[in-house]
């Protein structure tokens, strides 16, 4: 079944903002290196590199759909971060950007009909309420630390933790 052009075009932009999610932690990932925070740092760098998963896997789709890749640019993410926290509120508001558009795109392919994509888009439904509540947990603990030095040193070894936990 050929996928209509707006969808086409929608699948392309779900992908690029993966790419984008990834660049930004990747960005995120040097704000706490070079911050001295190498426990985020390892935790930024993983999901970093979970996001070019997510990427690869609505590139090998597409593949397989005969749907045609169209390259975007990928935006620079910011640096400028105030403070640890503030990395994490980022990142926890862009994941909810994200669901938005998964939502708003699934919606779109049962709509259409398209009931191949509807199956494969669930995966990242669920994935995504799951990056939610990382970040939003993440966000939680960061907030009670309210910049105590040693209340920080401690989370960042809890997210360095967390980072080989996952892996
Ligand atoms: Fe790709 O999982 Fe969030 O953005």
């Amino acid at each position: 079944m050929k996928m209509s052009a707006e969808l086409i075009q929608n699948l392309n932009e779900q992908l690029n903002k993966e790419l984008y999610a990834q660049y930004m932690y990747l960005t995120i990932a040097s704000y706490f290196i070079e911050n001295g925070y190498d426990g985020f740092g390892a935790f930024f760098l993983k999901q970093s590199e979970e996001e070019g998963e997510h990427a690869m896997r609505l590139f090998e789709y597409m593949m397989e759909r005969d749907i045609p890749f169209t390259p975007m640019s990928i935006q620079a993410p910011p640096k400028d971060f105030a403070s640890p926290l503030a990395c994490f509120k980022t990142s926890y508001e862009y994941e909810q950007e994200v669901t938005r558009s998964y939502h708003a795109l699934f919606k779109k392919v049962r709509e259409s009909g398209e009931y191949d994509a509807e199956e494969f888009l669930l995966w990242y439904i669920k994935e995504q309420r799951e990056e939610e509540a990382l970040m939003r947990h993440w966000v939680e603990k960061l907030s009670m630390a309210d910049e105590n030095p040693a209340a920080l040193l401690f989370l960042d070894k809890e997210a360095r933790k967390a980072a080989e936990k996952e892996e």
